[in-house]
């Protein structure tokens, strides 16, 4: 039986970064730990931090040797998210704080957007200029029309000072390209949505289905170790992905979907499920809403009727369904993570609810648990301006179902339109690469050339840093301290990031730069506190501990508040929907205008000599932003494209290959990916890792190597119910010579 060394062993990472997390070098420091407060990292020889290369947040020690040099970093046993191991990616953050490419210090723009030509600045010249830039525009056009763009840490403490500027536009790429939809649907069906981290009791399933979630490539910590227990103790894995993934490798089916069809397959087993009586009848009956009609709708969705959609067997649909109601409640039909794919994620995503309804595995063992949060209270301000207009106007009667803003959405609302009074005319990006994070970089490029003031606070030269008009480098998080990790989890638990070694060069914390900003524009009584450290053991002790407390453990349990982490044995529960039932038949969609019940709805095929470009996740990278890391450059320096055989041998590609790649809408990749010729992926499809193909010189490892998705996604569907932009959509045909240098401009 596979163990849980197979299975990392198998997701392509070697042992190195959970040896790692073994315990010897902890052991020889554990006691030698100096509790002095405020400005002592100096004297520690192993810090707290939570790991901030990907946002599981796992939480562990940085190490430093006798010289006081950062050594490693390596998991806190007690930490939920991580149980005291860190992922490869996570070990190798140490790469982020040595990378000497990093940003040095606030430049300010000498030229055109987009041509790299800076001059270097002080803090104060640059605080200054943005002060002035934020304040013309809120004179001119009022403080709403600046927005900021956040994926990081430090973006709570610009949040605050947006709000405290009079702009509630804070957006983040985490919503409508990643998970808003599958929060939309839960929270549509449920009354809760999933969280992060997520709320599967994958640890004791005995039945996990997963739709295109490639957990394994898909590094989330926690989840990969939940999984791999899982597998050990016998649950039964199923895997729907055109590409056989490393969590197919570990199924007991994969089904090899066509590409854009799941959710005739999703119908179909709702049909087999309910058809053949497998439902948990008694749960349907106390806590659904909607049975009927559900079991109406779906009537002539037959297997039959998905196969010539989807290309899975009949028999293959109701073997699997049959696995999911024998392992029932304590099976998960996965909700998945970056699920916008093809503009009607939240339909899929609501189907996918309504399949774990049904066999009851909400609020069950083995299925969807109760987390629980610590709450830390935020320290009294005064109140905030009440803003005039959000980003909302901007998009009349459109997503009303969006339960956050759209990074999107801001982007396109920055283009002037004659239709909309006032476009943004101001963006603070803190923590993400919007060039390559957002679809349709034509698009965003041309909203940037729209916009009055372009700020980035980031670490390192990036695609978005080429365009912006001042640059701010944020010290790493091994040189910082930020907020507080509060949870979710199955117990509630704080844990605590703090410098490990003074800021390098002249980079700063991001809450010493809102706060020095707020300085400049007469808010500073937003931030009362000078130093964070204040704010964070004011905040400790209203919980019964303390900063003192936390520099020295690093992350503290708390035992649940409440008995609740799966429902009790036939009790009342009202969910927080508009029926207070779990809503297979979805009154809240129905009120907003759209089918209360999913549907199937066909989606474009690639046009001949075409491909259907999907993209995923490889385990020793995050996204564009470690592309650059000089430890994970080392385990995968840049992407290949997966080419099915058949594929392989009509255009004479071979192993290793360099091409190139051009999109349905004529844009071509600047750099080449070499071919990986494999059975592994569909013959209608091809597939690469996100994050490479980076266009910033600056970059030294990372220019050049490999293709960027991103460049390729010109075509975006964008789901009605939130906002959500489906990405899936494009397709690529080969080109064998290298384009010429002004086809592939951005
Ligand atoms: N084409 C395509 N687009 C995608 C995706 C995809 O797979 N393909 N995935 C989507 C998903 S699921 C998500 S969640 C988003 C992710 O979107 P992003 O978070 O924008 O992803 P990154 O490309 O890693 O960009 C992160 C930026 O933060 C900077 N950074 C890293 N650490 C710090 C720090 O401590 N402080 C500061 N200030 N900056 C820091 C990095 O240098 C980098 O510029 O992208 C979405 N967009
Ligand atoms: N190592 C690593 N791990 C990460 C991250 C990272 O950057 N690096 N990022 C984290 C983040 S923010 C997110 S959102 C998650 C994203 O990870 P997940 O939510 O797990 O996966 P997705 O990115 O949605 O999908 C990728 C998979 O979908 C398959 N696929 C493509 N098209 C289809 C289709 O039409 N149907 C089906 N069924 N499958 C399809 C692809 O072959 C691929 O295996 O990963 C997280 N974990
Ligand atoms: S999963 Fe890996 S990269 Fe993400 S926070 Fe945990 S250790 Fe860091
Ligand atoms: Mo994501």
């Amino acid at each position: 039986m596979a163990t849980r060394r197979d299975f990392i062993k198998i997701s392509g990472l070697g042992l190195g970064g959970l040896a790692l997390g073994g315990n010897a070098a902890m052991k020889v420091v554990a006691n030698s730990v100096n509790g002095k407060l405020y400005g002592s990292f100096k004297d520690f020889m192993r810090t707290p931090t939570y790991c901030e290369v990907c946002f599981w947040k796992c939480a562990g020690w940085v190490y430093k040797n006798k010289d006081g040099d950062v050594w490693k970093v390596s998991g806190n046993d007690e930490d939920m998210n991580s149980n005291g191991r860190f992922c490869p990616r996570g070990t190798g953050g140490v790469g982020m704080y040595y990378d000497e490419d990093r940003l040095k210090t606030p430049l300010i723009r000498d030229g055109k957007r987009g041509e790299q030509y800076f001059r270097e600045a002080t803090w104060d010249e640059a605080l200054d200029y943005i002060a002035e830039k934020m304040k013309k525009i809120a004179g001119e056009h009022g403080p709403e029309c600046i927005g900021l763009f956040n994926h990081g840490s430090g973006g709570k403490y610009f949040g605050t000072l947006m709000k405290a500027f009079g702009s509630p536009n804070i957006a983040a790429p985490s919503y409508a390209q990643c998970r808003g939809p599958r929060e939309v649907a839960f929270l549509s069906t449920f009354g809760e949505g999933i969280e992060s981290p997520e709320k599967t009791d994958i640890r004791d399933t005995r039945c996990l289905v997963l739709i295109g979630s490639h957990i394994g490539e898909n590094m989330h910590n926690g989840q990969v170790q939940e999984m791999s227990d899982a597998i050990d103790k016998g649950a039964t894995i199923i895997t729907v992905d055109p590409r056989f993934s490393t969590a197919a490798s570990k199924s007991k089916h994969w089904l090899p979907i066509k590409p854009a069809t799941d959710l005739a397959l999703l119908l179909a087993w709702i049909h087999v499920i309910i058809e053949e009586g497998w439902y948990d009848k008694e749960y349907v009956e106390k806590y659904t809403y909607g049975f009927e009609q559900l079991k109406a709708h779906v009537k002539n969705m037959t297997p039959e009727w998905a196969y010539g959609i989807t290309t899975i067997k009949p028999d293959v649909i109701r073997e699997s369904a049959r696995e999911m109601a024998n392992a029932a409640p304590a099976v998960i039909i996965h909700p998945g993570r970056h699920v916008t794919w093809y503009g009607d994620d939240s339909q899929r995503l609501r189907a996918v609810a309504i399949l774990n309804a049904i066999l009851g595995s909400w609020g069950r063992r083995g299925g969807f648990y109760k987390p629980e949060t610590m709450h830390l209270p935020d320290y009294p301000h005064p109140e905030y301006p009440k803003p005039r207009k959000t980003w909302r106007d901007a998009f009349p009667n459109q997503f009303p179902l969006a339960g956050l803003a759209l990074a999107s959405g801001i982007c396109d609302a920055s283009i002037p339109a004659p239709y909309r009074d006032c476009s943004f005319k101001g963006w603070i990006v803190l923590g993400t690469n919007l060039v390559e994070t957002l679809p349709n970089q034509k698009n965003t490029i041309e909203a940037i050339q729209n916009l009055d003031l372009l700020v980035v606070i980031d670490t390192m030269p990036m695609e978005i840093t080429g365009w912006a008009d001042v640059v701010l480098p944020e010290c790493t998080y091994f040189e910082r301290y930020d907020s507080v990790r509060t949870g979710p989890h199955r117990k509630r638990q704080l844990a605590l990031r703090m410098p490990a070694v003074a800021p390098k060069y002249n980079s700063k914390p991001a809450y010493w730069i809102a706060r020095e900003l707020s300085k400049k524009l007469g808010l500073e009584a937003y931030f009362p506190h000078e130093n964070l450290e204040d704010l964070l053991d004011w905040q400790l002790k209203q919980v019964g501990s303390s900063l003192e407390e936390m520099q020295r453990i690093g992350v503290k349990t708390f035992e649940r508040e409440y008995d609740d982490l799966y429902f009790a044995n036939g009790e009342d529960i009202e969910f927080l929907t508009n029926t207070g039932k779990i809503e297979l038949y979805s009154t809240e969609f129905e009120n907003a205008g759209f089918d209360p019940l999913p549907k199937y709805t066909p989606h474009p095929e690639p046009p001949e000599g075409y491909y259907r470009l999907i993209y995923g996740r490889g385990p020793a990278h995050t996204f564009s932003r470690t592309a650059n890391n000089p430890n994970l450059t080392d385990i995968m320096s840049e992407n290949a494209l997966w080419v099915n055989p058949r594929v392989a041998k009509e255009w004479g590609l071979t192993n290793g290959q360099p091409i190139w790649l051009q999109n349905q809408d004529g844009l071509k990749s600047r750099f080449s990916i070499k071919v990986r010729v494999t059975e592994r992926i569909r013959w209608d499809s091809v597939y690469m890792v996100h994050g490479f193909g980076h266009e910033n010189k600056k970059l030294s490892r990372a220019f050049g190597k490999g293709v960027s998705d991103s460049k390729l996604i010109s075509r975006v569907h964008i789901d009605p119910v939130m906002g959500g932009t489906g990405m899936r959509g494009n397709f690529v045909t080969f080109l064998f010579e290298e384009p010429k240098e002004q086809e592939v401009q951005s």
